[in-house]
């Protein structure tokens, strides 16, 4: 029986029953991550460039009290031009939405629930959530890591940007369970950079080897893995800039007294101001390379299903 808050897209239900690849892609990063009207440009550009690699787009939405699967373009415009205004939607957020029927736009978590809900195992984003910088104090660890403990969605990313600590965000990761590959890569790619010095718990070069990772990974356990998908080269931006743009962004937010789930928005927005256009440049392409691999390997687990 379909899941009574569920509302599937026809082409995607049609693929989803027909075992075609489909990715999931989340709104956050429409609302959140980048200003008007980039946001619904590269919304847009993302959806058509999975259907160009083979894949069906999912974009995954809270609206009218149904998590929505697939969503319009005037619905992803609604999204881009509310911006901020947009309840950002983890999974704690989701059921309060749900009865309201207020707008929401999932994060990772919030979009693996509702990918998992609908059947779909890939999707595709620009930067995951982790542990945060004095989370020894703070307790601020993203949700997107415990849903990945749980929630059998691979989640192709350019890996996490440095606001967050990066050696605490694997730790976590390793401990719940959750396999971290690499691709084309045997470091961990943090976002604007292709490399932090962390290694991967294994190195994909093809995504056929990706998907055999993931059957795998769901013959065994529930559960997610992430796939950092390292930034491309002629993007990747001087290391020293953008740590830079961090330290700053990391002691306004302590200045002004963020917190709760405002602080990555916040942080995010202030490293994007900071590093002016070149930071939105390099985000909307590794956005479009994530979703070019997440196509792939969606094609390649549909192969082996
Ligand atoms: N990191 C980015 N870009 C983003 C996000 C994180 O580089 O857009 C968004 C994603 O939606 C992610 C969420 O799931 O922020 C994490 O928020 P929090 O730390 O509050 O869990
Ligand atoms: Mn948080």
């Amino acid at each position: 029986m379909p899941h009574s808050y569920l509302d599937v897209q026809p082409e995607v239900a049609h693929a989803l029953a027909h075992n075609q690849p489909v990715v999931a892609l989340e709104s956050t990063i429409i609302a959140h991550g980048m200003p008007y009207p980039e946001n619904v440009q590269t919304a847009l550009r993302v959806e058509a460039h999975v259907r160009a690699h083979g894949a069906v787009p999912a974009t995954i939405a809270v609206l009218n009290g149904k998590l929505k699967v697939g969503l319009t373009a005037a619905e992803i415009a609604q999204l881009g031009q509310a911006g901020p205004q947009v309840v950002k939607a983890s999974r704690r957020d989701l059921p309060l939405l749900l009865a309201t029927g207020a707008l929401g736009a999932t994060t990772v978590a919030g979009t693996m629930i509702v990918a998992a809900l609908a059947g779909i195992r890939v999707f595709a984003t620009g930067g995951l959530g982790g542990v945060h910088r004095g989370a020894q104090a703070t307790m601020d660890i993203s949700a997107d890591l415990p849903e990945l403990a749980q929630t059998p969605v691979a989640v192709v990313c350019a890996g996490a940007k440095s606001i967050l600590d990066l050696p605490l965000t694997l730790e976590y990761l390793e401990t719940h369970g959750v396999p971290v590959l690499g691709f084309q890569t045997n470091e961990f790619s943090a976002f604007f950079t292709r490399e932090s010095g962390l290694p991967v718990d294994m190195r994909c070069d093809t995504p056929a080897q990706v998907a055999a990772i993931l059957r795998a990974r769901w013959a065994l356990k529930h559960g997610g893995v992430v796939v950092a998908n390292p930034i491309p080269a002629g993007l990747a931006m001087p290391r020293d800039a953008i740590d830079a743009a961090i330290a700053q962004a990391l002691s306004d937010a302590l200045a002004r007294g963020v917190s709760g789930k405002a602080v990555t928005p916040f942080l995010l927005a202030r490293v994007n101001a900071l590093t002016g256009g070149d930071s939105l440049t390099a985000n909307i392409g590794l956005v479009l390379n994530n979703a070019a691999l997440a196509a792939a390997v969606a094609t390649e687990l549909a192969r082996l299903a």
